[in-house]
């Protein structure tokens, strides 16, 4: 499902964020910015050692709601934008933390004169966040950066499962359905 915004266009697709062409990706990392499983595994293991020899030479770990740029490695993006998300404890700051991460990787995007990106869905795995919700989080944050930085052209949700898929696409309906 494709949506326009702005001057933008907004995306989901059900698919491996690691075999996307497009000029960056974000990572769900962790603030240690130490590798690990889900889809941040699986970036490291398709972009080769490069990327966390890049990390740890540049960046002391990274605040969760914040995000760091790399190089993409043997990907076909050329930056991996790694956003770290909150682990869903419950709090009322869990939902800022996670908008958070989106908006900083776009604030990248925008000083790296990145203008197309390609986000999983952070934090709705190992850490749990409730995926309607998280859903909600991204789509919005998105949309409403996408409002003032016509500069980014194209962010697509890359979902790797068909249950992701399938949440992502009924809140884009319902949050363009409102407008
Ligand atoms: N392409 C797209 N999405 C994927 C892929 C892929 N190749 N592989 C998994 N996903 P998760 P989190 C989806 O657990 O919840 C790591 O250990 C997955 O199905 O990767 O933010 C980090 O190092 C889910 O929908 O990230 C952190 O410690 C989504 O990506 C921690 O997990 C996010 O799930 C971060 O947990």
């Amino acid at each position: 499902m494709k949506v326009t915004v702005h001057q933008s266009t907004l995306e989901i697709v059900q698919g491996d964020i690691t075999q996307q062409e497009i000029e960056a990706i974000g990572n769900a990392a962790n603030s240690a910015l130490a590798g690990g499983g889900g889809v941040d595994g699986a970036i490291h293991r398709a972009g080769g050692p490069g990327i966390m020899a890049e990390l740890k030479a540049k960046y002391k770990g990274c605040p969760t709601g914040s995000a760091v740029i790399t190089g993409g490695g043997n990907l076909k993006a050329k930056y991996v934008i790694h956003a770290v998300g909150p682990r869903y404890s419950g709090s009322a700051k869990d939902a800022e933390l996670l908008s958070s991460a989106y908006r900083k990787s776009l604030e990248l995007c925008s000083q790296h004169k990145i203008s197309s990106i390609a986000f999983p869905s952070i934090s709705t795995g190992i850490y749990s966040y409730p995926l309607k919700e998280a859903s909600g989080i991204a789509l919005k944050t998105v949309m409403e950066y996408l409002k003032d930085h016509p500069e980014i052209k194209l962010v697509r949700f890359v979902l790797f499962d068909s249950n992701t898929y399938r949440v992502y696409e009924e809140t884009l309906k319902e949050i363009t359905k409102a407008q």
